[in-house]
């Protein structure tokens, strides 16, 4: 009777707990391919290939090293389709005496785990998954009994837990966040390094056929599939990014250049949520880095913040707040999302280009995801559940854990301010400033209202001005009713009244492109 160890599709680590310390003639690894996985949503093109391809190299790899990896296709014709149908199956294959298994990242997969020690006549045993730094049990420690929870605090207990970028007890340069050094322009005709694109091998060709196949309707171009599906080719990415890319990282983390997708973004995340990366271990070289002077500290640090402080945060977040978070909207926003996030199709030059990015490389970088995509269905009043189904396909990055809370509390401000201390609400200033979107576009951003105005100037207003009871008070952006005050009634009435012509405008978006009908 072997231990019987389910891997999920986002558990491809060697290192994995529920492998670490394993004897391999004692043990099955159960790796499963699923309908239910690739179509409770109708992911991307690319995320379903990236997703398949690295469970078949890993599987491979995992076999080369000496396992017993038991692998249902999703082909296979007694696929149960389900995590739960294939480890029953499982179950009557190898009889084993004990299920091993790493908790989910998803909610809803750890719920169906839960289930697994009353359904299945042998015992489970649940992982904590200490690929993340703080436990799902710490977060809730440090969170419970807070008035307020906000990543810069967590953040700062993150730093002193691993050491990283501290010296005797202090941060390294005498400051926690070097965020205001993070938010310089684009210098005009700005371009940055490529990142490596690795070209699909037998077994990735393999799955692009099975996913033109069978997922061929599903959103997303397929044809420049350059994904690493494997830890070396995550490596060589990881390589090339602090070689080339993390010196300017910090300086243009904010910045948006028309048609240059990656600019000194790592490119990483697809690998780290795979568990392809460590994400302690990409924190180690940056810190290597600063201290090679390779490069500077608002580079570093700012790397580092993202690892350990928001991506940590956003999932202890999530569990925190689940499954209350899935269906929030404090703003009551009620307008469907409209049809161009799907076909790229509009005069928006911001939004055209993050969604053609979208579409081409399942990817958008952080701020255009949030100041540009975002902040647009912020200040629409876009319904959370349209919002956060369209992230969670889009991005080939995308799980619930880390989608859900950038989606609903960070960009929507859906949880009423639990996690962001005010809505990420910008007119056209922000993008004009730290872009070069505007110059090109059809739409003005210094024009205000009426004709040829950029709308986000004037649904900055309408939002502004419908959620008036609720941010006034908020003592970060209320200040800015002092100047809608002062404007005369007239010029209120013309944004009010743009803003509305421009809403009146939006077709809503189809059904059926995230979610399959019936
Ligand atoms: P870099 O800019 O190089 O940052 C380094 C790493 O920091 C990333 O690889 C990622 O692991 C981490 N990181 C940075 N910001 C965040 C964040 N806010 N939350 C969690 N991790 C972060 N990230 C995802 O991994 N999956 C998602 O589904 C996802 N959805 C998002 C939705 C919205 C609305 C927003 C605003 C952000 C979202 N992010 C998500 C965070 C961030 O946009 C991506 O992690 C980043 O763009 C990935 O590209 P990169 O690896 O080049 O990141
Ligand atoms: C995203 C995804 C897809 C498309 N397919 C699979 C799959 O076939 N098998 C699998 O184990 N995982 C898949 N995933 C990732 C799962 O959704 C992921 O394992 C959960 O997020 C776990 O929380």
């Amino acid at each position: 009777q072997p231990v019987l160890v389910p891997i999920l599709g986002d558990q491809l680590t060697r290192d994995l707990a529920s492998l670490r310390g394993r004897a391999k003639d004692d043990t099955v690894i159960l790796m499963m391919e699923l309908w239910d996985e690739a179509t409770y949503v109708r992911h991307h093109k690319q995320k379903i290939t990236l997703v398949l391809s690295a469970m078949r190299h890993f599987a491979q790899e995992l076999r080369d090293a000496g396992w017993t990896v038991d692998y249902t296709k999703l082909t296979d014709e007694e696929n149960a389709h389900s995590f739960t149908g294939e480890v029953a199956r499982a179950i009557e294959r190898h009889d084993p005496r004990l299920i091993r298994v790493v908790e989910a990242g998803e909610w809803r997969v750890q719920q169906a785990i839960e289930e697994w020690p009353d359904k299945f006549d042998c015992e489970v045993e649940i992982l904590s998954d200490d690929r993340f730094i703080s436990s799902i049990a710490e977060f809730r420690e440090w969170a419970d009994g807070r008035k307020t929870l906000r990543m810069e605090n967590f953040y700062q207990e993150m730093r002193k837990k691993t050491g990283l970028l501290m010296e005797d007890g202090k941060p390294v340069g005498g400051k926690w966040n070097y965020d205001k050094d993070n938010r310089e322009p684009p210098k005009d005709g700005m371009d940055a390094p490529e990142r490596p694109k690795p070209e699909p091998d037998a077994i990735t060709r393999e799955v692009i056929a099975l996913v033109e196949e069978k997922f061929g309707d599903h959103f997303g171009d397929l044809d420049k599939f350059h994904w690493p599906v494997t830890r070396e080719q995550a490596e060589d990415a990881a390589d090339i990014f602090f070689a080339e890319r993390l010196p300017e990282f910090g300086t243009y983390q904010d910045a948006m250049v028309h048609g240059e997708d990656d600019l000194f973004h790592s490119m990483l995340s697809t690998s780290i949520n795979l568990g392809l990366l460590d994400p302690m271990e990409l924190c180690k070289r940056a810190q290597l880095a600063y201290e090679d002077s390779t490069a500077p500290l608002n580079a570093v640090e700012g790397f580092i913040r993202q690892i350990i402080g928001w991506r940590e945060y956003v999932r202890g977040f999530y569990r925190y707040h689940m499954p209350e978070l899935e269906s929030a909207n404090a703003l009551n926003a009620q307008r469907a999302l409209p049809d161009f996030y799907w076909t790229g199709e509009t005069d928006m030059r911001c939004m055209a280009d993050c969604i053609r990015s979208t579409k081409q490389n399942a990817h958008a970088h952080h701020i255009q995801r949030l100041m540009v995509l975002g902040n647009f269905a912020l200040l629409a009043g876009i319904r959370p559940r349209d919002v956060q189904d369209w992230y969670l396909v889009v991005y080939a990055d995308a799980y619930d854990w880390v989608e859900l809370p950038n989606v609903a509390a960070m960009v929507l401000y859906a949880d009423g301010g639990k996690l962001a201390s005010k809505p990420y609400a910008a007119s056209a200033n922000y993008i004009n400033k730290m872009s070069d979107y505007c110059k090109d576009c059809r739409y003005s951003a210094s024009k205000k209202f009426g004709e040829g105005a950029c709308p986000f100037n004037t649904l900055y207003w309408h939002f502004m001005d419908r959620h008036r009871d609720r941010l006034e008070s908020n003592h970060r952006i209320g200040r800015i009713y002092s100047n809608w005050d002062r404007m005369d009634e007239d010029k209120r009435q013309d944004y009010l009244d743009s803003a509305e012509a421009f809403l009146d405008t939006l077709t809503p978006a189809k059904k059926g492109w995230a979610r399959s009908e019936g």
